[in-house]
This record gives structure tokens, sequence and C-alpha cells, in this order.
């Protein structure tokens, strides 16, 4: 039987690395999205680059997203990239709109013209929720964004609603909650902290820079996350689900705990700092993954303390090879 394939925009990011790496053990044939940049950012692909066929295109250049779906002729689609740090979204409203809204639809149009019985995935956020309305928060939940990047992804959401119900097309959008790992990007606060922790451990800083520590969040695990993208795809019919771990912890106990791993009191090192506070920030945010639980069967596997452990210890690791290499050389 022919290999399935699947074409992933956003590659080089977190959940592009995780989602390709799973696909390849389902036995895709697997093309990457890649757009141009002057120095190659494969750290998060190496390991796969050659199992993947690395397609270059932008969310931004139309002509080049209807090239990579007519090369790839995709089974399945799906639309990790975006312009995906909050606080970046109030410097760079416009670029944000162009990537993470717009960018969807273009998607979709390149979808609708070359290959309408593709399957399109869209990589919805729980910062939708915002101002939240209720909590838990879960498909029905009406959406108030915070960010320009929620109101982004607000737009995303919904032409990907529309196109399946314009061009019955087979397009659903996973509502996503924060998921991390050892490869999530340095500026994100869970990465941030245990980074931060694991440099001062080893003497490499003497204090860790933070905004808002009572916001709270529903952290789980990207690599349990992208596993449950491919599953929406596996449906027979095309539905929106909200992907979360359901458990809410505040950025404090994430402090506290990443620290803690490392037997130090986090109070003589973090210091608060409004830098890095946001004009409007979202409070809380927690699941109710209970629609992804009893149709698609998901669960998550990895709770917060271990994933915050695994994070540490990636960077101990990490920071310890860097400086065993400097010194020997
Ligand atoms: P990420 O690590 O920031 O990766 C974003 C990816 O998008 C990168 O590969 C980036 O390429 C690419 N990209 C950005 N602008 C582009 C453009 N104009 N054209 C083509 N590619 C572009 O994000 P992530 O954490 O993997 O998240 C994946 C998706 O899920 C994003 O859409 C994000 O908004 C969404 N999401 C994430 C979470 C989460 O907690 N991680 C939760 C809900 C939703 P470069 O490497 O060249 O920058
Ligand atoms: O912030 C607080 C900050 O930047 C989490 C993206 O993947 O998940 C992510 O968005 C919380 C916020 O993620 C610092 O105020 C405190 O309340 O790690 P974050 P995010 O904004 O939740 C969603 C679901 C996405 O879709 C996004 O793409 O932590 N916080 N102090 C801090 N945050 C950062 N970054 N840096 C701090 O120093």
């Amino acid at each position: 039987m022919a290999k399935k394939r699947a074409l992933v925009t956003g590659l080089t990011g977190q959940d592009g690395s995780y989602l390709a790496e799973f696909l390849l053990e389902q036995g895709y044939e697997v093309f990457g999205l890649v757009r141009r940049s002057s120095t190659v950012n494969f750290e998060r692909i190496s390991h796969i680059q050659d199992k993947i066929h690395i397609l270059s295109g932008d969310l931004l250049d139309q002509n080049s997203l209807i090239s990579a779906v007519a090369e790839a002729e995709p089974d399945e689609v799906y639309n990790l990239a975006a312009q995906s740090f909050v606080p970046a979204s109030w410097g760079q409203p416009v670029l944000t709109g162009e990537a993470t809204a717009l960018g969807v639809m273009r998607m979709l149009e390149a979808v609708r013209r070359v290959r309408l019985d593709t399957k399109f995935y869209q990589a919805s956020s729980s910062e939708m929720f915002g101002k939240v309305r209720e909590t838990p928060q879960s498909e029905a939940t009406p959406f108030h964004p915070r960010s320009p990047y929620g109101v982004a992804k607000v737009y995303g959401h919904w032409i990907t609603v529309n196109y399946r119900e314009s061009y019955d097309l087979f397009a659903v959008s996973g509502i996503l909650f924060n998921h991390e790992s050892p490869r999530r990007g340095l500026e994100f606060v869970t990465r941030k902290v245990t980074d931060g922790a694991a440099r001062i451990k080893l003497g490499l800083a003497d204090e860790l820079r933070l905004g808002n520590l009572d916001a709270r969040r529903d952290w789980g695990f990207a690599g349990d996350h992208v596993r449950a993208m491919w599953m929406m795809l596996q449906r027979d019919e095309p539905q929106d689900y909200v992907i979360g771990t359901g458990a809410t912890h505040s950025v404090r106990e994430l402090v506290e705990l990443a620290f803690g791993c490392l037997d130090l009191d986090w109070q003589k090192f973090v210091v608060q700092d409004e830098r890095f506070l946001r004009p409007a920030e979202v409070d809380l945010l927690v699941a109710d993954p209970s629609k992804a639980k009893s149709e698609l069967g998901w669960e998550p596997t990895v709770h917060f303390e271990n994933l915050i452990r695994m994070m540490v210890e990636a960077d101990m690791k990490a920071l310890g090879s860097k400086l065993s290499e400097q010194r020997s050389s």
C-alpha cells in the first residue's frame, strides 16, 4: 500500500519537530514547509532531517503555499506555522495578523485550489479563550482573546470552520492549551525558568527576571499534544477538539518546582521585572478535555511535575556539555 503523505508547516518549531517524528513512526512520507532564513535553524529536526522532504515556502506568500501543496500532494496538512509568541504580537501586530491569521486562509486556499480532498489541521490556541467566560474551558466556551496573537488565532479558527462549511473540506481546529518540552523556545516561561534555574545552578547566572507569577496555565507535554492532532484527522467526520491536561498551575508553582529540582531556594534568585508584564493578561486557563477523551481516546501521559523535571534535566545536560566543551577547547 502507498505511504500516506503529510505536509507540516512550522516544521522547525517545537510542535513541527515532534509531529514529524510521530508521523515518520506511523509510516508517513513527511513533507515540511520551511521559510528561508540567512542561517539554517534545523536544531530541532537535525536527527530526522534526512527522512523529510523539505519544501521552501512562507505563510505570507500564497504562490509558495500552492507550490508546496502541489509538490507534496498530501493526504493530510498540519498547519502549525505561526508567529506564536504572545508578547511579540503587541510589538508586531501586523506581521502577527499576516502569519497567524491570514496565513491560515492562504494555506486553506492552497488546499482548496490544488487538492480539495486533503484533510486539514489548524493549530488553534487556548489563548482564544483569554478573559475566560467559564472554567474549565471546552469546545462550547465563547472566545475573548486578550492579545493580537489571540485575536489572530480566532480568525484562523473561524476561517477553518468556514472552509469546512463552505467547501465541504475535512478541516479541523485543535484548540490546544500550553504544551512544553525540552525543545520549547527559550522565551516561553517554562523553558525560561528551567534554563534559568540550570544556569544559576551551574554558576552561569545569578538571577532570573520574570513577569506575572500569579498567572495560571494548563501545561502539558508537546509529544502528547501532537498525537492528538493526528487523532483528529483519523476521524470519519471533521470536528474541533480542546486538548489539555485539565490541571492548572501558577507561574510561582512552576518556579518553585524547577528550582526545587536543583535544591535551590527560588526566592533568592527570582526578580520580578515589569518589562515582562503584558498590556492585557490571560489570568487563568484550564482545559475540559472530556470530548477528546471520549471521542478520540486521547489522554496525556506526562504530567506537570514530570514535565518540568524532564526540562530541568535536559537543560542541565545541555548546558553542562557546553561548559565542558568550552573548558576542553
Ligand atoms: P514555534 O516553536 O514558535 O514554531 C513556529 C513555527 O512557525 C516555526 O517553524 C517558524 O519558523 C514557523 N513560521 C513562523 N512564521 C512563518 C511564516 N511566515 N512562514 C512559514 N513558517 C513560519 O511554535 P510551536 O510551539 O511549535 O506551536 C506550533 C503552532 O501551535 C503555532 O501555530 C502556535 O501558535 C500553536 N499553538 C502552540 C501552543 C503551545 O503551547 N506550544 C498552544 C496552542 C497553539 P522559523 O523556525 O523559521 O521561525
Ligand atoms: O506565558 C507568564 C505570562 O509566554 C505563560 C504560546 O505557545 O501558549 C503560549 O502562550 C504565562 C503568561 O505562554 C514571564 O504572563 C510570567 O501568563 O510561556 P508563555 P503563553 O503566553 O501562555 C499558548 C497556548 C499559545 O498558543 C502561544 O503560542 O507566563 N509569565 N513571567 C511570563 N511569560 C514569559 N514568556 N516570560 C516571562 O518572563
